[in-house]
């Protein structure tokens, strides 16, 4: 009951309708005000709308050639479906809607990357290895609250977005139905001294050297700090990013699911239905139940494409034998379980999607030097080496371990299965929005037509 009465407040007043107009001085409901003719007004409102979707999409300057070329074509069809509209003087209510959903994708034509999972689950740890730097926190406490979005820049930087005040009442009427540690967070932080300052802040954008990325998104990101609460995005850009990845291919490094600190899994449940890839992130040594409906709606919403969909079994060095047996009995569970017609659909291609990953060791690789402990460790329990083997015998074997920890594999895949091929699936993704626009057009025309046939019979 209480949720509809919050529900029906909040819908009066987006649209604009200010609830304490009716009351007079006594505080007494007033009379009502006579409605206006909503379909008419609306109508042109409805129009408006759109044309000024149209005027904003005509602005945008393509430096793509193809962008330019395909938008050109989209732009006249809609201009021509606009004039068609206004001289039959109709309308459709999920038309500016639509076209607001299609100007966002062509002002912001992006293919994202998400790494998405369970929380502690080492999204960030694998980001961090396949970027070939630890640009953004990890820890054993949950860590990423904000969506992290990489992408190659001439500079490096760092852009923080924050809240609007809507998203921020949203967010607080979803937890505080929770009493969850959350809520201990926000307190012991203090953090409710400083939600005027933060919330609807404009953007800030930061031009770091690439060594100074760590210690910008810290200060916005850890959980240590009443700021973090705040921040909705984090965009980062790299120099240090290949000229094979394009400027815009994103990866983006999510808050973890199934966090006691709901909101966290919320804002990653919401995004996933939004990312053009998925690298979806397990534990190698158990999945749970929620994973398993998570993963669902992965595929879902990725019905056009599977191959878009990875699973990757993270934390593989914790297996008793990984390199010997452990791995090769956990990746035939793991296929069975999801090569099912909810899932990759055949086992071939789950064969091929389903990936483990150790970025852990990989990252402890980078200064091998400074961890011979770990690695003799890793060495001996994986046969590797005799036990009591010399640094000599170790460094004799890195290679191997970094094979054994799949991230150049990882990359390699994201290279030639998504970035030698983002345009071709981004086109697909600005096709599909824009058919649903064209065919909204086109149901406004037709019930126009069958109405006037209606009339003259
Ligand atoms: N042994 C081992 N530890 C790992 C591996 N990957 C991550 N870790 C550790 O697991 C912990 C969590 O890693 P994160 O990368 O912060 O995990 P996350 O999924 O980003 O966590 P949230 O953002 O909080 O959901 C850290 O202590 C990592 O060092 C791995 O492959 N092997
Ligand atoms: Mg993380």
């Amino acid at each position: 009951m209480s949720d509809l009465q919050t529900d029906v407040t909040t819908s009066e007043e987006y649209n604009g309708a200010d609830v304490s107009e009716g009351i007079n001085a006594e505080g007494v409901l007033a009379e009502p005000v006579p409605a206006e003719p909503v379909t008419e007004l609306s109508m042109a409102d409805q129009r408006a709308r759109v044309d000024s979707v149209v005027d904003s999409l005509k602005q945008i300057d393509y430096d793509d050639e193809e962008l330019k070329e395909k938008f050109g074509k989209y732009l006249k069809e809609i201009e021509r479906y606009q004039s068609l509209l206004k001289l039959l003087d109709i309308g459709d209510e999920n038309l500016a809607q639509k076209a607001e959903v299609f100007l966002e994708i062509c002002e912001n034509p992006e293919f994202e990357i998400a790494f998405v999972g369970t929380i502690k689950t080492g999204k960030s740890t694998l980001i961090n290895a396949l970027l070939g730097h630890n640009y953004t926190p990890v820890d054993v406490t949950p860590e990423t609250a904000a969506l992290t979005k990489f992408r190659k820049s001439p500079q490096d930087y760092v852009k923080v977005v924050f809240y609007n005040r809507q998203e921020w009442d949203e967010l607080t009427k979803s937890k505080s139905q929770q009493a969850d540690t959350y809520n201990e967070l926000y307190k012991r932080l203090n953090a409710e001294s400083v939600v005027d300052e933060w919330v609807g802040h404009e953007p800030i954008m930061t031009e770091v050297e690439n060594l100074g990325i760590e210690a910008e998104v810290a200060k916005w990101t850890s959980s240590k700090k009443p700021e973090h609460f705040f921040v909705k995005e984090v965009n980062i850009g790299l120099s240090t990013l290949p000229e094979s990845f394009p400027e815009q291919v994103l990866l983006v490094d999510t808050p973890g699911l199934f966090d006691a600190v709901t909101y966290r899994s919320e804002i990653t449940k919401k995004y996933i239905r939004k990312a053009d890839a998925v690298f979806f992130c397990v534990d190698v040594q158990r999945t749970i139940r929620e994973e398993h409906e998570e993963i669902r709606a992965v595929f879902e919403n990725a019905s056009d494409n599977m191959s878009k969909v990875h699973i990757v079994a993270t934390h593989w060095d914790k297996l008793n034998k990984p390199i010997i047996e452990n791995w090769e009995r956990q990746k035939k569970f793991l296929v069975e379980l999801f090569s099912g017609r909810s899932f990759f659909g055949d086992m071939e291609l789950a064969q091929k999607n389903i990936m483990h990953s150790s970025a852990y060791m990989y990252n402890l690789l980078k200064d091998a030097d400074d961890n011979m402990d770990e690695l003799e460790i890793f060495c001996r329990m994986t046969g590797l080496t005799e036990r009591g083997a010399s640094d000599e015998e170790i460094k004799a074997v890195l290679d191997d371990i970094k094979g054994y920890t799949n991230v150049d594999k990882i990359r390699e895949v994201i290279k030639t299965e998504l970035l030698a091929k983002y345009k071709h699936l981004l086109f697909y993704r600005i096709e599909t929005v824009y058919q649903d626009l064209i065919s909204t057009y086109r149901r406004g025309i037709k019930e126009r037509k069958e109405a006037a046939q209606q009339n003259t019979q």
